[in-house]
């Protein structure tokens, strides 16, 4: 039995992550995902980065996405604490655009996964998508609602047109 209703946690490094994050929370409140968001950085303050990670399973979290930038500890180190899935998104940086970013967070040692998206708002919308799949594989209303979003995409895409040449 878990201590909270809140299925998944979005947690960034800074609040200066959150142009970048609020693309995940944006998902969640689409698909009606109980979910919390909150600062948790891996450097300013590593204690509530553990405790964080150490709670999350008896919370009853079922995914923590993981947003952070430049030298982006945060997934890696929530996934050496816990087995709850973490996934991690590589926020933009100012000086290397967050390719820096990106390779903190994929390059981890074998037996510590972190599911690792693009950098960005994209990574960080279908992190939440892919979290929203992995619960639909217990709730079929979920699903037919991640299928009816499928479907509005692909309408969008055929109605798609483009302007005239020169
Ligand atoms: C990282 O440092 C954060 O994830 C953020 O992307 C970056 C810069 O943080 P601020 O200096 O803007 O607070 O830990």
């Amino acid at each position: 039995m878990s201590s909270s209703n809140v299925q998944v946690g979005v947690v960034m490094g800074s609040s200066s992550d959150w142009d970048t994050m609020q693309h995940a929370v944006a998902i969640f409140q689409q698909f009606g995902i109980a979910h919390e968001a909150r600062v948790v950085s891996a450097h300013r303050m590593p204690d509530d980065m553990f405790a964080y990670a150490e709670a999350a399973e008896a919370r009853g979290l079922k995914a923590i996405v993981a947003g952070a930038g430049g030298a982006a500890h945060l997934p890696g180190m929530l996934a050496a604490k816990t087995t709850v899935p973490v996934l991690g998104v590589p926020v933009p940086s100012r000086h290397l655009q967050g390719v820096d970013s990106l390779h903190s967070i994929v390059q981890m040692p074998k037996g510590v996964p972190v599911a690792t998206f693009a950098i960005g708002a994209a990574g960080a919308a279908n992190a939440a998508l892919f979290v929203v799949a992995m619960l639909a594989n217990e709730d079929a209303a979920l699903r037919q609602r991640l299928q009816a979003f499928r479907a509005e995409q692909t309408a969008a895409a055929r109605a798609m047109t483009l302007p005239p040449a020169g």
